[in-house]
């Protein structure tokens, strides 16, 4: 597949996370929707209440089976607003969606649901993880026994309001010289339902091996971690938000560092860039989205994938979003 396709035209869908559940490619998104709130830096207009699953065994042919709604802001005790990009663990018999929501003062924290099912449906844990804070939960399962939750985003998605996991009396975002506001990883619990342990930054190094700067906007760090292994190596991506590129850094291990190699994806149309790397079948797919089918407005997104491919060093092809 060299041409990218949408998966799912007839409704609006972003912020793919994408795993292979017993032989089979689950699609977990961000459900889009028109609120009517107007467009701000804080994302308001991204006011999301349910997510739906996706699933097949045929995407070279996009062909898609649509769950149904899986879970709903409706049910979820502790919420108050806006379900963003969400991720889907498997382990022991039991599928676990880890979610961003805003609580009822309006904080993003990062809830569990459980399913015997990779297509759901989810119930929802009666309160959010312990500790937890921001968005964009990806998981990785690591193999061996150990699940990583990578979360964090800058802006609307509040990072900028922790230092070293306490929150700030006010927010703090770096800038130009100052080292870049990194994403955060953490170790799971035995039972997948808490943190084992303090969340740590994810350092991204330069080629020359120092930290990358905020003032580095087409490098830095911003939202939308995902993680995947490839050739014994740890490769961690990202959106780059407001220059909208979606890069990777390489790694020997989940915590990192990770030192930065290149644009996965060039802008697309719409301010957000989001995505999911996996192998199906033998190769390698970049799940993403943009906003051409709603006309460029960037909260109504839609789903696409394309072939993702690697040159004979490990490094990724760079694909070209058509939004510059
Ligand atoms: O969908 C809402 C937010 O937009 C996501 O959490 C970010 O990654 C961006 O895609």
């Amino acid at each position: 597949m060299k041409t990218p396709k949408y998966l799912v035209p007839g409704d609006y869908m972003a912020d793919p996370a994408v795993h292979v559940f017993n032989e089979r490619l689950y699609i977990y998104p961000s459900h889009d929707r028109e609120s009517g709130i107007e467009e701000n830096d804080n994302g308001d207009h991204f006011d999301m209440k349910d997510y739906h699953v996706f699933s097949t065994d045929d995407i070279e042919n996009g062909v898609i089976t649509d769950h149904g709604v899986v879970l709903d802001t409706k049910d979820i005790p502790w919420a108050g607003r806006q379900l963003w990009d969400c991720d889907v663990a498997y382990k022991d018999g039991k599928y676990y969606l880890y979610f961003p929501l805003k609580d009822k003062t309006d904080i993003f924290r990062i809830g569990v649901a459980i399913s015997d099912k990779p297509e759901g449906p989810f119930i929802p844990l009666e309160n959010p993880i312990k500790g937890s804070y921001s968005i964009d939960p990806a998981i990785f399962d690591n193999g061996d026994g150990n699940y990583y939750m990578y979360f964090g985003g800058l802006w609307g998605g509040q990072l900028q309001r922790y230092r070293n996991n306490k929150a700030l009396e006010s927010a703090i975002l770096p800038e130009g010289n100052d080292e870049a506001l990194p994403s955060r990883v953490v170790k799971l619990s035995h039972d997948m339902l808490e943190f084992a342990e303090e969340p740590k930054e994810i350092i991204i190094l330069d080629e020359n091996g120092n930290p990358l700067k905020a003032g580095d906007t087409t490098r830095r760090f911003f939202e939308a971690s995902w993680v995947h292994k490839y050739n014994g190596k740890y490769y961690f991506s990202y959106s780059t938000g407001d220059t909208h590129l979606l890069c990777y850094a390489i790694g020997d291990n989940p915590y990192g560092p990770f030192t930065y190699q290149g644009v996965i994806l060039t802008p697309v149309v719409g301010w957000t860039t989001h995505h999911a790397i996996a192998e199906f079948k033998g190769k390698w797919y970049l799940f993403h989205h943009d906003s051409v089918p709603s006309g460029g407005r960037t909260w109504l997104r839609s789903l696409k994938v394309v072939e993702l491919e690697y040159d004979e060093n490990g490094k990724i092809k760079t694909i070209q979003g058509g939004g510059e």
